[in-house]
């Protein structure tokens, strides 16, 4: 069951291609069964090709990131974009959520869908459309907003789940938690999941646990990419070779599991990912993980809401303070992985009293990242509480002192249309909040 992406605006486009190159690399040492299964989900070969081409549609305003996927300079050869599959103008949205919404949005549509039906023609089969983008900058945030809705009315039924890179909290555009909260809110509404990235917790894992001192996008890519493929990344049952007689029966794991799983309650789709262990690639041959070590260790980061970098071990499953679950997916990837206890995960005190504890374990024997033994929690949680405050306080700032409306006003975006979105994502904040 295959996945089309579509990668829209700087950050969407720079993920998505870090992430087909990380799947490609996985390829290298994989089973044949694990690699029928991912090319199946990921990649499509034109007849007469050597080349895999990734199930994506590339999409920007401006040309110069897309030209930079499409060099084939850096990547192991195996894959390529489809030149065919991408489209991109030659003006950016200049970080105006409105701008990518009422501009460059309608007037792209009609091209950007010929290409995700072409797309969507060639899979037999489809799990659902993930897209890929920044909520912070103009066209990931504004024409992703516009192009779910728009997808949402053209597949009605057919999965929709986003994976949205969320700001730094200070040192960037001024505007972008109005973009945030714009996006955010539009999202939420037509997709089925929205996973969100931090780009803080990214470089805190970079500069602390890679040891990289300033970590650049491609750096940060490389680690984002790691943790949303230890979730997209196919399980095999153990006698995987046997037992997978079709290619159509490989799902990835985030969407094999949404709708009974992590997203049960349609009002709660926020998801985010806690995975370990993250060490410089040198560091492998030495490491000494062992399946309890790396549980205890992921459990504290679920319920501190951490990265393996900051974990607050001071908390109790039982204490007031820690992060809810309403439900978690855990993948063991590795040696004996089967073997890893997920009893932990299934303790009543980390879950929201409003539903009964939703834990699902899964597990997989190729060698992830290198790593003998990896794991990871994809949760839907409390985790987002904290950053959208934040946001949404910098937005009741600019907006009571009417700032930088009229940026939005000019593209045809009201007062009172930034003001339901605020509402609504006030709202999400509000019902993690009080789980
Ligand atoms: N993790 C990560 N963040 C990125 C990357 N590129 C940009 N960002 C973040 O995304 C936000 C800006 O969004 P962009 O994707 O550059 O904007 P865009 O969608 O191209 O929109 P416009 O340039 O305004 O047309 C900032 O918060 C950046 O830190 C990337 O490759 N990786
Ligand atoms: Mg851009």
């Amino acid at each position: 069951m295959s996945i089309i992406t579509l990668q829209i605006g700087q950050c969407g486009n720079q993920l998505g291609d870090s992430f087909y190159n990380l799947l490609a690399g996985e390829l290298s040492n994989a089973s044949p069964a694990s690699q029928a299964c991912t090319l199946d989900i990921f990649f499509d070969q034109k007849p007469n090709s050597t080349k895999y081409e990734p199930r994506s549609v590339l999409v920007d305003m401006e040309p110069k990131v897309i030209a930079k996927c499409l060099s084939t300079q850096k990547k192991p050869d195996i894959w390529q974009y489809n030149k065919d599959m991408t489209f991109c103008k030659q003006e950016g949205s200049g970080n105006n959520w409105a701008f990518g919404y009422s501009r460059h949005g309608p007037a792209c549509k009609d091209e950007i869908f010929e290409k995700l039906s072409a797309q969507l023609e060639r899979s037999d089969m489809t799990s659902g459309i993930l897209m890929l983008q920044s909520l912070a900058g103009g066209t990931g945030s504004g024409v992703g907003s516009y192009l779910i809705d728009a997808i949402q009315d053209e597949y009605p039924g057919i999965t929709l789940m986003n994976i949205g890179v969320m700001p730094h909290l200070t040192g960037e555009v001024i505007v972008q938690s109005y973009n945030l909260v714009l996006s955010l809110s539009k999202l939420y509404q037509a997709s089925d999941a929205v996973l969100l990235i931090e780009n803080d917790t990214i470089n805190e894992i970079c500069t602390k646990l890679l040891h990289l001192k300033r970590p650049n996008l491609h750096e940060m890519n490389f680690v984002i990419s790691h943790m949303i493929g230890s979730v997209f990344y196919p399980c095999l049952p153990e006698d995987g070779a046997k037992k997978v007689t079709t290619t159509q029966q490989c799902q990835a794991p985030i969407f094999e599991h949404l709708p009974e799983l992590l997203t049960a309650d349609p009002r709660y789709k926020l998801l985010t990912i806690k995975n370990l262990p993250q060490m410089p690639d040198s560091f492998k041959d030495f490491s000494n993980d062992t399946w309890s070590g790396l549980s205890k260790r992921l459990l504290q980061m679920l319920i501190s809401n951490s990265s393996e970098a900051s974990i607050n071990w001071s908390l109790q499953p039982t204490s007031k303070s820690i992060n809810k679950s309403l439900a978690n997916l855990v993948i063991a990837r590795g040696f004996e992985s089967s073997k890893l206890d997920p009893s932990p995960f299934t303790n009543k005190a980390i879950y929201s009293s409003k539903n009964k504890a939703e834990m699902k374990f899964v597990s997989d024997h190729h060698l992830f990242n290198k790593n003998q033994r990896s794991l990871s929690v994809l949760s839907n949680s409390q985790a987002f509480v904290d950053p959208l405050e934040k946001h949404l306080n910098n937005v009741y700032n600019m907006f009571e002192a009417g700032a930088f409306v009229y940026q939005y006003e000019k593209f045809g975006v009201s007062k009172d249309e930034m003001q339901d979105s605020l509402a609504i994502v006030e709202q999400i904040a509000y019902d993690y909040a009080n789980l």
